[in-house]
Protein backbone atom coordinates (compact mmCIF):
# COMPACT_ATOMS: atom_id res chain seq x y z
CA UNK A 1 0.00 0.00 0.00
CA UNK A 2 1.15 3.41 -0.79
CA UNK A 3 1.05 5.60 2.52
CA UNK A 4 -0.51 8.79 2.37
CA UNK A 5 -1.89 11.21 4.67
CA UNK A 6 -5.96 10.60 4.74
CA UNK A 7 -5.82 7.39 3.06
CA UNK A 8 -6.19 3.99 4.91
CA UNK A 9 -5.97 -0.11 4.25
CA UNK A 10 -7.65 -3.02 5.35
CA UNK A 11 -4.62 -5.29 6.28
CA UNK A 12 -3.57 -8.31 8.78
CA UNK A 13 -0.35 -6.21 9.50
CA UNK A 14 0.02 -2.13 10.24
CA UNK A 15 2.68 -1.86 6.94
CA UNK A 16 4.54 0.25 8.87
CA UNK A 17 8.61 0.34 9.21
CA UNK A 18 8.87 0.74 12.43
CA UNK A 19 5.43 -0.52 14.07
CA UNK A 20 4.55 -4.15 13.40
CA UNK A 21 1.25 -5.38 15.15
CA UNK A 22 -1.93 -7.50 14.78
CA UNK A 23 -5.37 -6.94 14.85
CA UNK A 24 -7.49 -6.36 17.95
CA UNK A 25 -10.10 -9.93 17.43
CA UNK A 26 -7.48 -12.58 17.25
CA UNK A 27 -3.99 -10.93 16.19
CA UNK A 28 -4.38 -12.12 12.69
CA UNK A 29 -7.51 -11.42 11.36
CA UNK A 30 -7.77 -7.68 9.92
CA UNK A 31 -8.14 -4.26 10.74
CA UNK A 32 -8.16 -0.87 9.75
CA UNK A 33 -4.97 1.25 9.53
CA UNK A 34 -5.39 4.89 8.57
CA UNK A 35 -2.63 7.45 7.87
CA UNK A 36 -4.31 10.45 9.81
CA UNK A 37 -4.70 13.61 7.74
CA UNK A 38 -2.22 17.15 8.95
CA UNK A 39 -4.06 20.15 10.68
CA UNK A 40 -4.83 21.97 7.09
CA UNK A 41 -6.77 19.06 6.13
CA UNK A 42 -10.54 19.26 7.29
CA UNK A 43 -11.52 16.52 9.68
CA UNK A 44 -11.80 13.73 8.28
CA UNK A 45 -14.41 10.64 8.76
CA UNK A 46 -12.68 7.72 8.72
CA UNK A 47 -15.43 5.38 8.68
CA UNK A 48 -19.23 5.45 8.93
CA UNK A 49 -22.22 3.50 8.52
CA UNK A 50 -25.82 3.54 8.61
CA UNK A 51 -27.67 1.33 10.79
CA UNK A 52 -31.09 1.08 9.83
CA UNK A 53 -34.64 -0.04 12.40
CA UNK A 54 -32.77 1.12 15.19
CA UNK A 55 -35.39 0.76 18.34
CA UNK A 56 -36.68 4.28 19.96
CA UNK A 57 -36.18 5.07 23.56
CA UNK A 58 -33.49 2.36 23.55
CA UNK A 59 -29.79 1.89 25.40
CA UNK A 60 -26.96 1.24 22.70
CA UNK A 61 -23.60 0.51 23.07
CA UNK A 62 -20.88 2.07 20.89
CA UNK A 63 -17.64 0.52 21.20
CA UNK A 64 -14.28 0.78 18.62
CA UNK A 65 -10.83 -0.78 19.63
CA UNK A 66 -8.10 2.13 18.48
CA UNK A 67 -4.62 2.27 18.63
CA UNK A 68 -1.60 4.55 17.85
CA UNK A 69 0.63 3.46 15.67
CA UNK A 70 4.17 4.60 16.20
CA UNK A 71 4.23 5.15 19.39
CA UNK A 72 6.26 7.06 21.10
CA UNK A 73 6.90 8.58 18.45
CA UNK A 74 3.66 10.41 17.20
CA UNK A 75 1.38 12.92 18.79
CA UNK A 76 -1.76 12.27 20.81
CA UNK A 77 -4.57 11.74 18.53
CA UNK A 78 -7.82 12.26 19.16
CA UNK A 79 -10.92 10.42 17.57
CA UNK A 80 -14.83 11.61 17.95
CA UNK A 81 -17.91 9.46 17.51
CA UNK A 82 -20.56 10.72 16.51
CA UNK A 83 -24.46 9.68 16.38
CA UNK A 84 -26.50 11.62 12.97
CA UNK A 85 -23.95 14.25 13.38
CA UNK A 86 -23.73 14.52 16.89
CA UNK A 87 -20.56 13.53 19.26
CA UNK A 88 -21.05 11.37 21.67
CA UNK A 89 -17.89 11.19 22.79
CA UNK A 90 -14.30 11.22 22.30
CA UNK A 91 -10.94 8.73 22.53
CA UNK A 92 -7.64 10.43 23.29
CA UNK A 93 -4.56 7.39 22.66
CA UNK A 94 -1.92 7.32 24.53
CA UNK A 95 1.60 6.24 22.85
CA UNK A 96 1.49 2.94 24.52
CA UNK A 97 1.93 0.10 22.52
CA UNK A 98 -1.39 -1.02 23.50
CA UNK A 99 -5.48 -1.39 21.86
CA UNK A 100 -7.13 1.06 23.59
CA UNK A 101 -11.48 0.66 24.02
CA UNK A 102 -14.15 3.51 23.39
CA UNK A 103 -17.31 2.61 24.43
CA UNK A 104 -19.92 5.21 25.03
CA UNK A 105 -23.59 4.10 25.82
CA UNK A 106 -26.23 6.39 23.62
CA UNK A 107 -29.82 6.46 24.03
CA UNK A 108 -31.36 6.11 20.53
CA UNK A 109 -34.70 8.45 22.02
CA UNK A 110 -36.92 9.37 18.54
CA UNK A 111 -34.62 7.84 16.31
CA UNK A 112 -35.24 5.22 14.04
CA UNK A 113 -32.33 4.92 11.51
CA UNK A 114 -28.96 7.04 12.46
CA UNK A 115 -25.38 7.15 10.99
CA UNK A 116 -22.50 6.64 12.94
CA UNK A 117 -19.26 8.18 12.45
CA UNK A 118 -15.64 8.12 13.85
CA UNK A 119 -13.91 11.30 12.49
CA UNK A 120 -10.14 11.66 13.16
CA UNK A 121 -9.99 15.20 15.41
CA UNK A 122 -6.62 16.06 15.23
CA UNK A 123 -5.73 19.16 15.05
CA UNK A 124 -2.06 19.64 15.67
CA UNK A 125 0.98 20.37 12.59
CA UNK A 126 2.06 16.64 12.13
CA UNK A 127 1.81 14.99 8.69
CA UNK A 128 3.73 12.51 10.01
CA UNK A 129 3.66 10.21 13.12
CA UNK A 130 -0.39 10.42 13.52
CA UNK A 131 -1.76 6.58 12.10
CA UNK A 132 -3.91 4.88 13.78
CA UNK A 133 -5.42 1.55 13.84
CA UNK A 134 -9.04 0.72 14.10
CA UNK A 135 -10.55 -3.05 14.66
CA UNK A 136 -13.74 -4.29 16.44
CA UNK A 137 -16.27 -1.65 15.56
CA UNK A 138 -19.57 -2.55 17.09
CA UNK A 139 -23.29 -1.03 18.02
CA UNK A 140 -25.63 -3.29 19.95
CA UNK A 141 -28.70 -2.57 22.37
CA UNK A 142 -27.43 -2.47 25.90
CA UNK A 143 -27.56 -5.55 28.08
CA UNK A 144 -26.56 -3.68 31.40
CA UNK A 145 -29.60 -2.04 32.98
CA UNK A 146 -29.24 1.56 33.99
CA UNK A 147 -27.05 1.79 36.76
CA UNK A 148 -28.78 4.19 38.34
CA UNK A 149 -31.31 1.82 38.49
CA UNK A 150 -29.87 -0.41 39.94
CA UNK A 151 -28.63 1.59 42.70
CA UNK A 152 -32.24 2.63 43.79
CA UNK A 153 -33.00 -1.22 43.73
CA UNK A 154 -30.25 -1.66 46.10
CA UNK A 155 -30.55 1.01 48.56
CA UNK A 156 -34.17 0.30 48.42
CA UNK A 157 -33.46 -3.79 49.60
CA UNK A 158 -30.79 -2.43 52.12
CA UNK A 159 -33.50 -0.11 53.89
CA UNK A 160 -35.99 -2.77 54.08
CA UNK A 161 -33.30 -4.90 55.55
CA UNK A 162 -32.43 -1.99 58.12
CA UNK A 163 -36.21 -1.37 58.83
CA UNK A 164 -36.63 -4.91 59.89
CA UNK A 165 -33.30 -4.99 61.79
CA UNK A 166 -34.86 -2.41 64.07
CA UNK A 167 -38.05 -3.86 64.37
CA UNK A 168 -36.47 -6.94 65.99
CA UNK A 169 -34.33 -4.84 68.15
CA UNK A 170 -37.75 -3.62 69.79
CA UNK A 171 -38.95 -7.33 70.68
CA1 LIG B 1 -10.14 -7.70 13.48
Amino acid sequence: MYYQPGHYAISTVTNHDYDFFGDHTTGNGNFMTIDGAGYSNPLKTVWQQQILNVTPNTNYVFQAWARAIGSPYGPEITLGFYANGSEIGTLSLTNVPEWQLFSVIWNSGSNTDITLSIIDLQTNNYTAGNDFALDDISFNRSTVPVPAAIWLFGSGVAALAGLRRLRRKKH
